[in-house]
């Protein structure tokens, strides 16, 4: 009787501590990851953060949209999901968009050669595919409308022309619902890297198309969290990390990072920062209380708490999360 005993209480307990101590497994967060692929190097380095999470099941990625237009970018994103062995995601890409066309690494490591003059780094899609791929905002209607309610979280980390276009889609063959509707039903968030809640100052990914900026930030139906630019200002990717891409072998990121400027230089850690808040949450940030954003006709971001009506907050560090995140952000990125 006593073993029985035993057996019936001794079991029961154990899985409540080893879920004390571990916590309940995480389901994985649902993601659509929304890019200027191409203009600067921290969108690369998300990429590979996004990759890491995909490894370590935290993420299920339904879809990459590119904010930039132009091949080169959806070429770019093509090699490294195929180097870290997850292409086959969608890709979904802008046209005639007003944001700046230099493209300022994503070609340059596309067309790297070997020492026998092929390749250097393999690709997914054929090269003509890249002029095929869908508009982002309609793959992005097709996505949402095969997911659960209240499930998508957007990482954005670009301009904001794709999801402003998606607000204002109508019906289509993929729902009946009109885009606001359809984002207010099947997203959970929105996080992304935007505005500068610091200084009265037009922050770039915000400036390039302030319309859709506005359009994204001040209507946008459910929860959207801000990474502003004085968070990835203090969070640096310092460049000595460059080395451990790839583990000794050719990295489609570490050729970016070394492509986009003269080596060496440390690179603020903005597009990371907003893929850390979008997948682990707010444990590295302290948040806003709850507000509203507007975005003024030169593209400031102004901040206004609303504690009962509010939806947007925006992330703040101080010096020891700063540090912290800069920290975390090195590992994730350099996994593989
Ligand atoms: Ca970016």
């Amino acid at each position: 009787m006593e073993r029985i005993s035993m057996k019936k209480y001794f079991f029961p307990l154990l899985a409540v501590l080893f879920l004390a101590c571990n916590g309940p497994e995480q389901e994985p967060i649902t993601l659509i990851f929304d890019t200027d692929m191409g203009n600067d190097i921290d969108d690369a380095i998300a990429l590979a953060i996004m990759n890491n999470y995909i490894d370590g099941g935290k993420t299920r990625v339904i879809g990459i949209g590119l904010s930039k237009e132009g091949s080169a970018p959806a070429a770019y994103v093509d090699i490294v999901q195929t180097w870290y062995g997850h292409a086959g995601i969608p890709i979904g890409v802008v046209r005639n968009s007003v944001g700046p066309v230099k493209d300022c690494y994503a070609e340059n490591v596309w067309c790297q050669k070997d020492k026998e003059g092929n390749p250097l780094f393999s690709h997914s899609l054929s090269d003509d595919d890249y002029s095929k791929l869908p508009d982002a905002h309609i793959l992005y209607r097709k996505l949402l409308a095969d997911e659960p309610d209240n499930s998508v979280t957007f990482v954005m980390v670009g301009f904001s022309t794709n999801l402003a276009r998606l607000l204002e889609t109508g019906p289509d063959e993929y729902s009946s619902l009109e885009g606001q509707k359809l984002v207010a039903q099947k997203v959970k968030r929105l996080v992304c890297m935007a505005g500068n809640f610091r200084k009265e100052t037009s922050e770039y990914n915000v400036h390039c198309d302030i319309p859709a900026a506005r359009k994204v930030l001040e209507e946008w139906p459910t929860e959207i969290v801000v990474s502003p630019y004085e968070v990835g200002s203090a969070t640096p990717f310092p460049a000595q990390n460059v080395v451990r891409f790839g583990g000794g072998k050719p990295n489609p990121v570490a050729e970016g990072y070394k492509a986009y400027r003269k080596m060496p230089y440390d690179r603020s850690g903005w597009d990371p920062s907003a893929m850390i808040c979008g997948v682990e949450g707010n444990k590295f940030f302290t948040l806003s209380p709850p507000g509203h954003i507007c975005v003024d006709s030169v593209g400031v971001t102004i901040f206004t708490p609303d504690p009962d009506n509010g939806k947007a907050y925006y992330l703040i560090v101080n010096n020891a999360q700063a540090t912290a995140l800069s920290d975390h952000m090195v590992e994730l990125a350099t996994y593989k």
